[in-house]
C-alpha cells in the first residue's frame, strides 16, 4: 500500500476539469525535512495560465454542481470517508515523510480530516437555513443559504490534509466548486487528497488542483472568477490577499493567519497538568502549529517549580525520525525555517533573556541530514512594547516563560501581541477561568488543556492579526454561502407587511 502511494505521487500533475495534466517540463522537488536526500517527488511549477484554466473549469462545473441535491453532494463525502479509512496508514506515512511530523501526529491529522468529511456527510441532512415568522399569517418566510460560486483554497504545509478538508468540505457541500493550491512544501499529500476526491466520484471540475508557489496563489486571487478565497498561512500573505481582493465587489476572503498563542498557569494550577499542557502546547509539531504556544505565563509563586519541572521534562523529549512512533516530534519543515528560528533564539539572548534550556541545531546521528532543532526555553520579563521574542510569531521550538503577579497583569501580557488565536488557562478556580475567558483576545480558549487540539465541529479562527472573522472548519459554512430571504404568500390577494396598503 505504502509503496503504491509513494509511486502514485512521484510525478506531480495538475488536475483541471477532471484531467490530470503533464508531466510538466518545469518542476520543483519535494524533499523530506528529515533527510534532504530523500525526494518525495517532482511537481509542476504552476503558472498564471494554469490557475486561470482551473478557475474556468471550476466555473463551468459550478451550475450543475449547485443544482444537485445537497444530500447527494453530501453522500459523495461518505464515499470519501470510506476511502480515507482504507488509506489512513498510507496517508499518515506519506505525510510523515513529506512534512516531517511524527507518524502518530500524522495519523491523528488523517483522523481529523476524516472527521471533517463525516461532519459534512452528516450536515447534508441537517437544516440549511431557518424558518422565520411573518407579520402576515398567510406568508411563509425563510432564510436559505446559497453558494457563492468558486472558491480558491490556499493551504499551509503543517496540516496538509485536515486544513484543506476544513475548507473543501463545507465549500463543496454547499454547492461551490474549488481550486486547491497545496503548499509547495507538501504537494504530494495535497495531490493524494485530490486523487481520493476523484475516486470518491466528485464530478470533473468540482475540485481542481494547481501546484506551485506564490505565482499561482496570486493568479487565483487576482482572477475575478473566484468568489471566495480561503487561506491559512502567514499574516503578510493574508494581508496581501485581502488587499488584492478589496477592489472586487463579489469577493469573500477568509484568512487564518499567525499567532503568539499562550498558556496561562495560575497560582492554584495543578503542577503536573500544567507542565503537560505547556509542553504539548509548545513543542508538539516542533512548535509549528498556528496554535502552538510561544509563551507560557506563570504566576510568580509557582514559577520556579514549574520552570524546573518543565525544563527537566523537555530535556527528555525524543526528537527524531518522523516514522518512529516513539518520537515526540520530528524536524522543522525546511532550512529556511531553521535559520529563522535560530535568529529568534539569538535575538532572545540579545534581549536579555535568561536561558533555561539552550536549544538549537541537532547534528548528531540520525539528525545531521535533516532540519532538527531541540527546544529553546528562556525566562523573559514582560514590558509593554518590550522584547520582540515574546510578541512575534517564531513557529518553532522556541518558548518564553514569563512570570506574572496578578490576573490583571497576566491578561495585559497575554494581549500585548498583535495576534489573538489560541489561549489556555490552567486553574482550579472557576472565577479566574471566567475572568480570562472574558478579558483575553483569542479565537479558541481552553481550560486545563493545551492550547492546541481543536475539534472540527467547532469554529477555528482568531482575532487581530490572526484572523479576519471567518473561521475555518465547521465555522466556514458562513463564509462559503450567502443568506437569502425567501417569502411566499399563500393568500389569494396581496397583503403587505408594515400595514402598507395595496389599493391600486
Ligand atoms: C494549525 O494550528 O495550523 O487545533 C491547525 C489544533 C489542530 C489544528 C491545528 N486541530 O491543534
Amino acid at each position: 500500500m505504502t509503496a503504491n502511494i509513494e509511486k502514485s505521487v512521484s510525478t506531480g500533475r495538475h488536475f483541471i476539469g477532471g484531467h490530470w495534466l503533464g508531466p510538466a517540463s518545469r518542476t520543483f522537488a519535494s524533499a523530506s525535512p528529515a533527510n534532504a536526500k530523500e525526494q518525495i517527488g517532482a511537481f509542476p511549477h504552476g503558472t498564471k495560465e494554469d490557475a486561470d484554466q482551473a478557475v474556468a473549469a471550476a466555473r463551468v462545473a459550478f451550475p450543475a454542481w449547485r443544482r444537485q441535491s445537497r444530500i447527494r453532494r453530501a453522500e459523495l463525502f461518505d464515499n470519501l470517508a470510506q476511502i480515507v479509512k482504507r488509506e489512513t496508514d498510507a496517508l499518515a506515512h506519506l505525510m510523515a515523510r513529506e512534512c516531517g511530523k511524527v507518524i502518530t501526529e500524522c495519523r491523528a491529522e488523517v483522523v481529523e480530516g476524516l472527521h471533517m468529511i463525516q461532519y459534512v456527510f452528516g450536515t447534508g441532512r441537517m437544516p440549511m437555513g431557518d424558518v422565520l415568522s411573518s407579520e402576515i399569517p398567510e406568508k411563509d418566510a425563510f432564510m436559505r443559504r446559497k453558494p457563492w460560486g468558486v472558491a480558491a483554497v490556499i493551504t499551509p504545509w503543517n496540516f496538509p490534509f485536515a486544513v484543506p478538508l476544513w475548507m473543501l468540505g463545507p465549500s463543496l457541500l454547499e454547492g461551490n466548486t474549488a481550486i486547491y493550491k497545496p503548499s509547495e512544501d507538501t504537494p504530494a499529500i495535497g495531490q493524494r487528497l485530490v486523487e481520493l476526491f476523484e475516486e470518491a466520484g466528485f464530478p470533473p471540475g468540482v475540485v481542481n488542483l494547481v501546484h506551485g508557489e506564490g505565482e499561482v496563489g496570486e493568479a487565483l486571487v487576482k482572477n475575478p472568477g473566484v468568489n471566495v478565497v480561503l487561506f491559512t498561512g502567514s499574516y503578510d500573505v493574508g494581508r496581501h490577499i485581502q488587499e488584492l481582493s478589496a477592489s472586487m465587489y463579489d469577493r469573500i476572503v477568509a484568512c487564518e493567519m499567525g499567532s503568539k498563542s499562550a498558556v496561562i498557569v495560575c497560582e492554584d494550577a495543578r503542577l503536573d497538568l500544567a507542565v503537560t499542557c505547556g509542553l504539548i502546547s509548545a513543542f508538539k509539531t516542533s512548535g509549528q502549529r498556528c496554535v502552538s504556544a510561544g509563551r507560557i505565563l506563570v504566576h510568580e509563586k509557582l514559577f520556579d517549580k514549574f520552570a524546573e519541572k518543565l525544563v527537566q521534562t523537555a530535556k527528555r523529549i525524543r526528537i527524531g525520525n518522523p516514522l518512529d512512533s516513539a518520537n515526540f516530534t520530528g524536524p522543522v519543515i525546511n532550512p529556511g525555517a531553521v535559520e529563522k528560528i535560530l535568529r529568534y533564539n539569538d535575538l532572545a539572548k540579545k534581549e536579555g533573556a535568561n536561558i533555561l534550556l539552550e536549544g538549537g541545531r541537532m547534528s548528531g546521528d540520525g539528525h545531521a541530514a535533516g532540519n532538527f532543532l531541540s527546544p529553546f526555553i528562556y525566562r523573559q520579563t514582560h514590558k509593554t512594547g518590550g522584547p520582540r521574542t515574546i510578541r512575534e510569531e517564531v513557529f518553532g521550538p522556541h518558548l518564553a516563560l514569563i512570570p506574572f503577579k496578578s490576573n490583571e497583569e497576566a491578561v495585559q501580557i497575554y494581549n500585548d501581541t498583535e495576534y489573538g488565536l489560541s489561549m489556555a488557562v490552567i486553574t482550579e478556580d472557576f472565577r479566574k477561568m471566567r475572568y480570562f475567558r472574558d478579558e483575553c483576545e483569542y479565537g479558541m480558549g481552553y481550560v486545563n488543556l493545551p492550547c492546541i487540539g481543536a475539534e472540527v465541529h467547532l469554529p477555528f479562527g482568531g482575532v487581530k492579526k490572526s484572523g479576519n472573522g471567518h473561521p475555518s472548519a465547521a465555522g466556514l459554512i458562513e463564509a462559503v454561502t450567502h443568506k437569502t430571504a425567501w417569502t411566499v404568500n399563500h393568500a389569494e390577494e396581496v397583503k403587505m407587511a408594515q400595514g402598507l396598503t395595496t389599493q391600486l
